[in-house]
């Protein structure tokens, strides 16, 4: 909770951080880039005992360039990242940071992968960047100003049913995966279809575009869709209360929507979205 002893945050360093988290997103997406083009030559390493969890020194490297951009433009902020960890938790602008959101895509040629940059403010997102390099598109928001790819405004889906368009989906191998296919299935019964692309950054960022009508995934990492949720909200889209519990640093089940189908979805996962 905030500290109401302490003072505002002014608009000003607020107006700055969006312009980093913009400039540092784009910068970040094409040195990913240069990795992608030679991905080929990459070492690629497995997280745990999972094999398709992998990092590459992709992951590493550009991650080490946003952590040094932070380290050299707002040092006393903190950090949420995928590969380096947190530090400094107690600050009250926490930047939550994925170098490559979709590193299986990455590393296996499929275009769908981003940098996503994302600002907590007194445990609120606030702001948000998501750099696709493939496509050329810079998704960013800032929350009361709105939410745009490029320079124009995102709107989410005006559909009133889950037949009236496309929900992206996604598990892992964490705990959850098991609500998946009992989700698919309700999901087809329902008219509904999906699709995976691999990046929760950019499905969220879909659904604020009003490409997607949706997207669930059965457990996600902040980093993942931080930056994203500020662009959904400011699209018009709803979402679940991702940051509940332990949310920040160890994930929880998620659930983004255009507003007329967001309780449909809901009510197709059921009481494991939401589960304490
Ligand atoms: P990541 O690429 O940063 O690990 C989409 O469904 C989400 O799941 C993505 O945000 C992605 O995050 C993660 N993901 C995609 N493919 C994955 C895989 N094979 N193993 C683990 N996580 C994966
Ligand atoms: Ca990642």
């Amino acid at each position: 909770m905030p500290d109401f002893q302490q003072p505002r945050l002014e608009g000003e360093q607020l107006e700055a951080r969006y312009a980093f988290a913009k400039r540092v997103a784009l910068e970040a997406a094409q040195r990913a880039m240069e990795f992608y083009t030679r991905r080929s030559s990459l070492i690629v390493e497995h997280k745990g005992s999972d094999l398709q969890d992998v990092v590459s020194i992709a992951d590493q490297e550009v991650e080490a360039f946003i952590r040094g951009e932070l380290a050299r433009h707002f040092p006393d902020d903190g950090i949420v990242g995928e590969e380096g960890g947190s530090d400094g938790l107690q600050a009250r602008c926490i930047w939550v940071i994925d170098p490559i959101d979709g590193t299986a895509c990455f590393l296996n040629g499929l275009h769908n992968w981003c940098v996503s940059i994302g600002l907590l403010v007194d445990g609120e997102p606030l702001l948000g960047a998501v750099a696709d390099p493939n496509h050329d598109e810079l998704f960013h928001g800032f929350i009361g100003r709105g939410a745009f790819v490029n320079d124009t405004p995102l709107q989410a889906h005006g559909a009133s049913h889950v037949g009236e368009g496309l929900v992206g989906v996604g598990t892992t191998h964490r705990p959850g995966h098991e609500h998946f296919l009992p989700f698919l299935h309700a999901l087809l019964d329902g008219g509904g279809q999906f699709v995976r692309n691999g990046s929760g950054a950019l499905m969220t960022a879909y659904v604020a575009a009003g490409r997607l009508i949706g997207y669930y995934e059965t457990h996600l990492k902040s980093w993942d869709c931080l930056a994203g949720l500020v662009l959904v909200r400011e699209a018009g889209g709803r979402g679940n209360d991702f940051l509940r519990g332990d949310g920040l640093l160890g994930g929880n089940p998620y659930l983004v929507a255009a507003p007329g189908v967001y309780d449909q979805l809901a009510a197709m996962i059921g009481a494991s979205l939401d589960a304490p």
